[in-house]
Parts: structure tokens; sequence; C-alpha cells
């Protein structure tokens, strides 16, 4: 018997899109005005624009499943920040405060928008980044996490964009007393040391500049102590996530100047990827607001939570980053195109294994559809190239392999 692999083609047929609370199917609509998610039932109104598509995707967690990339990556990272706490299953919902406003978002920030972000309702949206839990998880008095999720933007298609993406958020934050001021400078000099030896080319800007400035509320040298202390630390983990690289051919890192409204001096990073310059991380000294509105959330809401013992959170000064998850994995495991991490093709997921960075192989974008073929082999006998032959001749490459799996 011989059989046949073929390929699929599914055609997307454009339509006028649907009057907005009607995309969510009636699997998420527990009532007329209600849906379900993750088991929760929120209040749809006429800001509501998550879909259903967006819906089966919440209850996935692929940065919590051991042996997918996004697993895989997610633990090397937290095993290099091994004494971070490390925090992977908030709830993907948040209020538009969490999101924008404790953040210091301007009201007429485009990512508030309808266009650019999944409304649950006016009061409800999908979390646009993990920086959305930054207040939250200072608030519990920990001065150093590591916080992986889920997040959601609508945004465009291709091969390296998804409407569901992956990102981890880590942060520390210091006192700013003599004593921690040295361990920030003994720590500093650690890892410079650690960096010299290394095979790491990283071109830098000045920690602090005047388009990129101190915070009026920050003594310059202790921001600049941090924004080093941050630097130091994200070269690190890139070059234990790449490796130095071959003597000729080192890692090449390049921090830019960047702009988020809770950070000041703020930084993108971005590797040397295939000949081009590929963003992976944004992140920067933290803006007091959003330290000054943890300590008035841990007044106000988490009192069962005990913080720490007084970390006093608006006395002090921190860093944060927030990177993408895909992005490294894509260059760290060899996968071409995003979509491909939301695979349940075993010819995917086989590939992977809890602790190790494979690199991925590639197989057919199609379906397998196999055709198994019987028939009367003639006295003389066949040779399975005649039959590749007539294979050939009838389905040309959409065939994309034969093979004899019988014969009686
Ligand atoms: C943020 O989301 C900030 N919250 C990051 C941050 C955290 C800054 C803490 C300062 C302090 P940005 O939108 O640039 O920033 O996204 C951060 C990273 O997420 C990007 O560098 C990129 O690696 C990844 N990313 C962003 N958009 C996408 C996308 N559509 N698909 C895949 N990865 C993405
Ligand atoms: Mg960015």
């Amino acid at each position: 018997m011989l059989s046949v692999t073929t390929s699929a083609r599914l055609l997307l047929r454009r339509h006028r899109p649907l009057p907005l609370p009607a995309r969510i199917r009636n699997a998420s609509r527990t009532s007329p005005g209600d849906i379900s998610i993750l088991g929760q039932k929120y209040e749809i109104d006429g800001t509501t624009n998550i879909t259903q598509s967006i819906i089966t995707k919440l209850p996935l967690r692929l940065h919590n499943r051991p042996a997918h990339p996004l697993g895989i990556l997610r633990s090397k990272i937290e095993s290099h920040f091994h004494d971070f706490a490390h925090l992977s299953s908030v709830h993907p919902v948040v209020t538009p405060a969490q999101n924008f406003d404790l953040l210091g978002f301007p009201a007429d920030h485009p990512g508030r928008s309808a266009t650019d972000s999944y409304y649950v309702n006016k009061d409800c949206m999908l979390r646009t980044h993990t920086s959305a839990h930054e207040v939250e998880t200072f608030a519990t008095g920990q001065p150093k996490w590591l916080l992986t999720a889920d997040v959601y933007r609508r945004d465009e298609i291709d091969s390296s964009h998804y409407p569901v993406f992956h990102q981890m958020e880590g942060a520390r934050v210091f006192k700013t007393d003599q004593a921690a001021i040295e361990e920030v400078k003994a720590d500093n000099e650690r890892l410079s040391q650690y960096l010299d030896q290394s095979n790491i080319v990283i071109e830098d800007i000045p920690h602090v500049s005047p388009t990129n400035p101190v915070q009026p509320t920050h003594d310059p040298a202790h921001s600049e102590l941090v924004a080093l202390n941050l630097k130091l630390s994200i070269n690190s983990l890139l070059l234990k996530l790449f490796g130095g690289g071959a003597r000729d051919a080192p890692l090449q890192v390049r921090w830019i100047e960047a702009y988020f409204p809770f950070t000041s001096p703020s930084f993108e990073v971005e590797i040397l990827y295939q000949g081009k310059w590929l963003e992976i991380l944004g992140c920067g000294v933290i803006q007091q607001l959003t330290l000054d509105n943890a300590g008035g959330y841990q007044c106000h809401l988490l009192l069962s939570a005990r913080p720490h013992d007084s970390l006093g959170i608006p006395d002090n000064i921190g860093w944060a980053f927030g990177l993408g998850l895909e992005r490294i994995a894509m260059i760290l495991f060899g996968i071409p195109d995003i979509r491909l991490f939301w695979s349940t093709d075993p010819r995917f997921l086989s590939q992977f294994s809890e602790n190790q960075i494979t690199t991925f192989k590639p197989y057919s974008k199609y379906p397998a559809c196999f055709k198994d073929v019987s028939f009367w082999i003639p006295e003389a006998g066949l040779h399975e190239n005649d039959f590749c032959d007539l294979v050939r001749d009838v389905a040309g490459d959409l065939a994309e392999d034969v093979k004899m799996v019988g014969c009686r």
C-alpha cells in the first residue's frame, strides 16, 4: 500500500465585520448581556470588542507548559534571576486603571483606544502588557520579581505579530540609604567583571541625558547607579541566553533611548540577528508615581498580603523591564513564524523537551492528509519511482511525501 500526503489549502474570504457583541458566539455567552471568561461572568456593553478566537486563547497559558518553547524560555530566565519571586498565573482581565492610569499613561494615549486593545466592557480589558501588574506586585512588598503572562493587542497579521503574545516583566527596587547604595555598587562591580570577560559587544548610550532625564525626585547619582544595574543585569541575561558567540562573531547588543510613561530614563534593547536589529525588550528606571501608587495600594487593598518588613515602597528607587518571550524564543529555537507557538501539531510539540534549547526542524505548514492507495502490481513488478512519477503527474508539488507502507 502506498500512502500519499497531500496539502490542503484554506481559502479565507473577506466579509463585512459582524456587529460587535454578535462576534462573541454562544459558547461564551451565559445570557444575552453576559460573557464568561475563565469561568467568570462579565456584562457586555457598547465597548465590548473581545472576539471568540481571543476568548479561546485565554485558558491556554503556553508559558506554563514545561516542554513548550515559551515555558522552556521562562524557566531559563527564572533560573538566571533565581533569587527573584517568580509569578506566572495572574488573571488576564484587568481594569484600564491597572493597565494605564496607575502607570501614568496620558488620557489620550493611543494604546487606550478600542482599535488597539481588547475590552471586555467599559470597566475591564485584557492586559496589553505585563506592566499592568506592576503596582499590585510592588504593593506586596517584593523587592525583586519576575512576572510572566499572556498579553493581548489588536494588531496586524504577519509572521512576527499575533494578537496574543507573552511578556515577562522583571523588576528590582532598592532602598536609598547609604548601606543599600553600597550594595548596588558592589553588585555593579561583580556584574561588570563577569561581562568584561565575555565575548559580547555592547553599543551603549549614556545612562541619563537631556532627552532621557533623571526624575525630579531622584538623586541623579542614585538614578545612574540603578540604570547601570539594569543594563548590567539585562546584558548578563542576554549572555546567559545567547552565549558569547564565536570569537569572530560575538553577541551584539544595542541600547537605545526610548519613552515609556512609567519609566525615566527609558531604554529599548535590540540584538543583531541575521543581519537585522531586533527589538526584544523595553525597560527603565521606574517612575516614582508607580511606587507611590503601590504604597497607596498597599494601604488600601492588600493588608492581608503581609508586606515584606516595610519595604517603604515610596522611598525606594528601582528598575523594571518587559521582554517579549516570542521574539527571544524565535531566535533561540529558530522558530520562523510566531503563529507556530500556538500549534497543537505533534510535529511541532514533539520537537521540544523540558530545559532544552533545540533547533526547530521545519515541516509542511499544511496539515497532513493521508491517502492510502492499494492496487494490483504487474507480474513484472513495479518500481516505487514509477508510482512516484504517476503521483507527480497528477498532484504536482502538492504531494509532499510518498511512502510504501506494505506490499502483499
Ligand atoms: C511594553 O510593553 C512595556 N510594558 C515594556 C516595559 C516594561 C518598559 C517595564 C519599561 C519598563 P513594548 O510595547 O515595546 O513595551 O513591548 C515590549 C516587548 O514586547 C517588545 O520589545 C517586544 O519584544 C515584545 N512585543 C511587543 N509587541 C509585540 C508583538 N506584537 N508581537 C510579539 N512581541 C511583541
Ligand atoms: Mg517597543
